[in-house]
């Protein structure tokens, strides 16, 4: 279990555009279960590789949706590895969206509503799926990750302008 320090703007390697895995290895697991344990400590639902620091188009996600008899969520990470964008719907849906990157900051985001995407998993197993709901968010804001693109490059030039202010003020107060 290893939770990794998080990278945060404006640090440059967070406008880096990863490169791909060349083989699904132990390496690759090993990034991907040091990415989970640091997602789940973060309490964020997603995680790109380069928000560790790491130049590589590896993804996990867990939406944390569903939550056991105790009400604590249950557990259940994906990894996303060479993660493409191939085909995206006309239809639109907006999300309050967050990032690890860009602490306690939130906006909207309008994105398409879904999205076909093909990955790799961690045995190295190719899917192709069309993916819905916050899912297809979740995932479009992680690919942008790994393209060097931030949640902010999507929203008003005046709103993002107030969401890096606040971000300032917010670290000078901590
Ligand atoms: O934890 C996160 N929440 C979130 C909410 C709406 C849309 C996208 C996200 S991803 C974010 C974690 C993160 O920064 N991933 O890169
Ligand atoms: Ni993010």
């Amino acid at each position: 279990m290893a939770v990794l320090p998080i990278v945060e703007i404006p640090d440059p390697r967070l406008r880096l555009v990863s490169k791909p895995v060349e083989t699904v290895d132990d390496g690759t697991r090993a990034l991907v279960a040091d990415m989970t344990d640091t997602m789940y400590d973060a309490k964020g639902i997603g995680l790109a590789a380069i928000q560790v620091g790491v130049e590589s188009r590896v993804l996990v996600i867990d939406l944390q949706e569903q939550e056991g008899e105790d009400g604590r969520p249950i557990r259940d990470p994906h990894a996303y590895i060479n993660p493409e964008l191939l085909e995206v719907s006309e239809e639109l849906a907006s999300y309050n969206e967050g990032c690890l990157s860009i602490p306690e900051q939130y906006a909207d985001v309008e994105r398409p509503a879904r999205a076909r995407v093909r990955w790799l998993d961690e045995r190295g197993d190719a899917h192709d799926e069309w993916l819905e709901g916050l899912l297809a968010t979740c995932m479009q804001h992680e690919i942008d990750h790994l393209n060097g693109v931030l949640f902010v490059d999507h929203i008003s030039r005046l709103k993002r302008d107030m969401v890096l202010k606040k971000l300032a003020k917010l670290r000078r107060a901590t």
